[in-house]
């Protein structure tokens, strides 16, 4: 199952995502032991990392009479606003101090214009523009990727889907994964995973 040809994509273990971050998903540090000792075993690691401009219009306070957690309409559709989170440069856009991957070879930041989202690890929210992800991949001859990280239901999830329509055979370990879980988001990103033909796995489904 773990071959050469398959990549381990680590998904925005940040301390914002994290108890004590601007937008804390509850257990997030919990994944980091799991990663670091799934990272061992693949020859190719790529870590997410959000990392926006300060005044990010995913941010509520860039929107007046908006609170967080809240929607907005985009030109490129309907977009959930945040706290303030993972602001390039800061402590909490760093990378977890728990995950231990210093041999990972490449880190894609996403969601560095100031104007357009980015949950995904391959293209940003107006669907449109690649990071350059899925390239790097091809380039590689990698066929299959492993997602895990933070959120389940938002950049685990549509850093998974976009695997897949990439054409990448695509698994997501569950115990690696923390979710938000923001009004059923949980269950619809699980769906939608699924529909894509994004494999729900376990860590034992990925043997010893
Ligand atoms: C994420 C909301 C906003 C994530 C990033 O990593 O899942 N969620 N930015
Ligand atoms: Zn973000």
């Amino acid at each position: 199952m773990i071959d050469a040809r398959t990549a381990l994509i680590v998904v925005d273990v940040q301390n914002d995502f994290c108890p004590g971050g601007k937008l804390a998903v509850a257990g997030g540090d919990e994944i980091a032991p799991l990663v670091n000792m799934l990272g061992r075993r693949f020859a190719t690691v790529v870590l997410t990392q959000d990392w926006h401009p300060a005044g990010h219009s995913s941010f509520a306070s860039s929107h007046p009479g908006h609170k967080p957690f809240e929607t907005t309409a985009m030109p490129y559709g309907t977009q959930v606003l945040w706290p303030d989170h993972c602001v390039q440069g800061s402590e909490g856009a760093a990378f977890h101090p728990g995950l231990d991957l210093t041999m990972a070879q490449a880190v894609i930041r996403k969601g560095c214009r100031r104007e357009v989202d980015s949950y995904s690890g391959f293209v940003e929210a107006d669907r449109t523009t690649p990071t350059g992800l899925g390239g790097y991949l091809k380039e590689r001859d990698i066929a299959r990727v492993v997602v895990v990280g933070l959120a389940t239901d938002f950049c685990v999830s549509w850093t998974a889907q976009d695997a897949a329509r990439d054409g990448f055979d695509t698994l997501v370990v569950e115990e690696a994964c923390r979710a938000i879980d923001l009004n059923g988001s949980l269950d619809r990103a699980w769906a939608e995973m699924t529909a894509l033909g994004v494999r729900r796995t376990r860590l034992a489904d990925l043997g010893g």
